[in-house]
């Protein structure tokens, strides 16, 4: 990429604005992302971001899943008077020709949005506020998106959380042993193995149509949300796996990164601990937008779900680890083995925590 290109990709989406620099941007696992800087104060700065085709079979249609997510949560904003839109949603830019996406010699494609000024993610909360926050952020992304229609999405990766296909990739790994680390692996693998069963019904319950499928956002990871200089949440970004899904998915994933006093890559196991303070305020913030939509089933495992999402991510570490990391970007070797030993010890956590995380729940929402 040189500053030639840089300037291409802006022209072809219709921008003038003078590149000052440009620089990777952000902690993805699966795009590349880059930050744009522009000159003049008034001028917005923009992400350019290269969508993995090979992880997103149909980019046009991901694309037009957010045009279409993006542009309802808009329409909302509108409606109640929101001042500052293009902070509070994402702002995708078309091109001359009205595409969503530019495609490079090689076939790759590239996205353009606005970057939201004066505004930042985090990689850990350090503050209750910041949870409660952040629950709120996610409880209102699910509600704005109620009402529109499922249908009109397309799945952006099939099965994407669904908890059979993700355990039958797991057992293939496991028999296909490809880099040969089953040996080494056999305790995690027989820990995970173990909890198959119980992990199994939030697949089930949706089979039978006993979990409402809403619109979810499906990667509630806390670096996905964009905070004001005031630690209050934004907007929520990285929309590339928005499609129809059970809350469960989101309410679980957010818990995954935004509880555990460690990274999700945390080699040192003894640093893994499951923050009590952070669970409570995000559990409020979350409930505060999403009880009045909320079935029962619903409410009652939104703690399971905690376990099983991060259940799901172990396995799914754990399979890329054992097929010779094809799918995780890994900074070092043994990365993905880095990843799935400290998912697993915050599963053991959560474990622990269980009747805790459930009386939390209850008071919440009483
Ligand atoms: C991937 O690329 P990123 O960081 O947004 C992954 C998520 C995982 C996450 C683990 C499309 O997300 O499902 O939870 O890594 N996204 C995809 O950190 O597989
Ligand atoms: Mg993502």
């Amino acid at each position: 990429m040189t500053n030639l290109h840089i300037h291409q990709y802006l022209t072809s989406f219709g921008r003038t604005e003078q590149v000052v620099d440009w620089k990777p941007f952000g902690h993805g696992h699966i795009n590349d992302t880059i930050l744009i800087r522009t000159a003049g104060e008034e001028n917005p700065n923009f992400i350019l971001q290269r969508k993995n085709h090979f992880v997103f079979k149909n980019v046009p249609g991901m694309l037009n899943n957010i045009r279409l997510v993006t542009g309802h949560i808009r329409s909302k904003l509108l409606a109640e008077g929101e001042p500052e839109i293009d902070r509070k949603v994402m702002n995708y830019l078309s091109t001359k020709d009205g595409n969503q996406y530019i495609q490079d010699e090689s076939g790759n494609y590239w996205t353009l949005f606005l970057f939201v000024s004066n505004s930042h993610g985090i990689e850990e909360v350090t503050h209750a506020d910041q949870a409660y926050s952040a629950g709120k952020a996610f409880g209102k992304f699910q509600l704005q998106l109620s009402d529109l229609d499922g249908s009109k999405l397309i799945e952006t990766i099939p099965n994407f959380h669904n908890g059979k296909f993700r355990y039958q990739q797991f057992l293939d790994a496991i028999s296909g042993n490809a880099a040969g680390h089953c040996a080494s692996m056999q305790t995690e693998i027989d820990l995970l193995l173990l909890r198959a069963d119980e992990m199994l019904q939030l697949q089930n319950w949706l089979d039978q149509g006993k979990l409402p499928l809403r619109i979810t956002h499906n990667d509630t990871k806390i670096n996905n949300i964009l905070y004001g200089p005031d630690e209050q949440s934004l907007c929520i970004i990285d929309l590339d796996t928005v499609m129809p899904g059970t809350i469960l998915f989101d309410f679980g994933d957010a818990i995954r990164t935004l509880c555990n006093s460690a990274a999700e890559d945390e080699p040192d196991l003894s640093r893994i601990s499951f923050i009590k303070e952070y669970f409570e305020a995000f559990t409020r913030g979350y409930l505060s937008e999403s009880n009045r939509f909320l079935t029962k089933l619903e409410r009652e495992n939104l703690v399971f779900s905690c376990r099983y999402m991060v259940w799901e991510q172990t396995i799914r570490f754990l399979a890329d680890y054992l097929n010779g990391d094809p799918y995780y970007k890994i900074s070092y070797p043994e990365h993905n083995r880095d990843r799935s030993l400290s998912q697993l010890n915050y599963l053991k956590v959560l474990e622990k925590n269980d009747s805790w995380m459930e009386n939390c729940v209850m008071q919440s929402l009483s």
